[in-house]
């Protein structure tokens, strides 16, 4: 679809939009004082230092610099999984992935999907008088039976996966033609890219100015800066950095424009708004990846390049300014935290999160709520537990780059190595570099019995153990 065609095609459905804009007038306000709004915008790939406060180099990010002035930075946050499916079900269940079944990076045409049983945070919303909607890259199925209007979101604009997994892939001739949807529809077939950040930008704006009037949830996914890169014309050249810098410049006016749009309809001392991402930088992709900055390695990984991510939460008033939050938290946490805030219960079966509102809010003294944290990768290999300033590594593979990274949009070699029993202690090494388990053989000892509840729970292949607090996926035949 030609730009022309799209934007045709954006005003074509001007007229719906109106339509519900009305419908949703009429809807009963809330029984009680009306709960927050929230704002999830959980971009791609994007690195822990890609962002101008957590240390970017060679761009500028200013509204989410201010943002951050404005807000509480958050510089000990993770993901559910160093991947993008996983990772995604960690956010909207509350969930580790491996409990969901949801692992990996799903392809087109999965037979695997969410699970209907399952329960995501605009399912727990909705009764709550919640509008729904999730604009960008969804990756929990795109099976219908999958798709995000199936499992809470009233409405969704975007990609249902990767934004690689389309005919143009680099290194693989494997994929269909990607397809753009609007709600189950298909309105554009490889669209280009160049505009996906304001093609979704625009519709965030929307969807929050005609849902002004009743409490909302926006879940704002970019697929930038996932490869391929591709920023409109308003940033191309813009940053010393080159095209990556471009798109992260283009991210970062896609939130000045959300957290605006807040403020111009007084909507900004009733809205959380969250911006973190969904793993660490694609490392082999070189110029075209982002940057962990101290971190060791990337996406794809169990060290902290991979699961830890600049994370960033704005509500003016009641999100202390200009703060920093050090304690431990993760993506798994906003469900249960959100749906404190808006009254709504909690899903009958097991999640993973903990309430951080006490960190969110700067509540003095507020410590981490989590005993441990399980870092897995390739599916359910137990591969590392935290708890505290310490991590425990088990002897495992991982990737690492096999000399240069790729350039300009193609991937470099990456060759597989073996780490051993290793301990770090984060608090003073958070890139991971100084083994110190022979001094400390106490806290070795105590962080493998938390990682025997992990294999007991939620299963571990490194040792053949399969958990007994995982439930299935949702299945599909094609
Ligand atoms: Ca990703």
């Amino acid at each position: 679809m030609t730009r022309t065609g799209t934007f045709t095609w954006l005003l074509s459905f001007g007229l719906v939009l109106a339509w519900m804009a009305g419908a949703g007038e009429g809807l009963p306000a809330a029984e009680n004082k009306r709960p927050p709004n929230f704002v999830i915008i959980f971009t791609d790939d994007q690195g822990y230092a890609d962002v101008g406060c957590f240390g970017a180099q060679g761009f500028e990010t200013p509204n989410l610099d201010r943002m951050a002035r404005e807000g509480r930075r958050f510089t000990n946050f993770v993901v559910g999984q160093a991947v993008c499916s996983a990772s995604r079900v960690a956010l909207l269940t509350g969930c580790y992935p491996q409990r969901v079944s949801i692992l990996g990076a799903l392809g087109p045409r999965s037979p695997v999907g969410i699970n209907q049983r399952e329960v995501l945070l605009p399912e727990l919303l909705k009764p709550r008088g919640y509008a729904t909607c999730i604009v960008g890259k969804w990756h929990l199925g795109d099976h219908p039976r999958f798709l995000p209007t199936r499992h809470g979101f009233d409405e969704y604009f975007g990609i249902p996966y990767s934004n690689d997994m389309w005919p143009f892939h680099p290194g693989t001739n494997v994929f269909p033609p990607l397809p753009l949807l609007h709600q189950e529809r298909v309105v554009a077939v490889n669209p280009d890219q160049h505009y996906l950040t304001t093609w979704y930008t625009e519709y965030a704006v929307d969807f929050i100015r005609r849902n002004r009037n009743r409490p909302f949830f926006l879940y704002l996914a970019h697929n930038m800066p996932h490869v391929p890169l591709f920023v409109s014309e308003k940033f191309r050249g813009k940053s010393k950095q080159g095209l990556y810098g471009d798109v992260i410049m283009e991210i970062d006016w896609s939130v000045g424009r959300i957290l605006d749009t807040l403020r111009e309809l007084q909507l900004d001392r009733n809205t959380l708004v969250i911006f973190t991402s969904d793993n660490g930088p694609w490392l082999s992709y070189g110029n075209h990846a982002g940057s962990a900055g101290p971190l060791r390695e990337g996406k794809g990984t169990t060290w902290e390049g991979g699961h830890r991510e600049p994370c960033i939460m704005w509500w003016p008033g009641r999100v202390p300014a200009g703060t920093e939050c050090r304690e431990f938290c993760a993506t798994l946490d906003l469900l249960p935290t959100l749906a404190r805030l808006a009254g709504a219960s909690l899903p009958e079966h097991k999640i993973d999160g903990h309430d951080i509102w006490p960190l969110i809010s700067g509540q003095p003294g507020a410590k981490s709520p989590w005993k441990a944290f399980y870092y897995y990768y390739y599916g359910y290999e137990l591969q590392a537990v935290r708890s505290g300033r310490w991590k425990l590594h088990f002897p495992h593979r991982y990737r690492t780059l096999a000399g240069e990274p790729g350039r300009d949009g193609l991937p470099g070699p990456y060759k597989i190595v073996r780490t051993g029993l290793e301990l770090y202690d984060l608090e003073t090494d958070v890139g991971e570099r100084h083994n110190v388990a022979d001094k400390h053989p106490e806290v070795v000892r105590r962080l493998q019995a938390l990682a025997e509840e992990a294999r007991r729970d939620l299963g571990d292949s490194l040792t053949g153990r399969k958990g007994r607090g995982v439930r299935p996926p949702g299945r599909v035949e094609w």
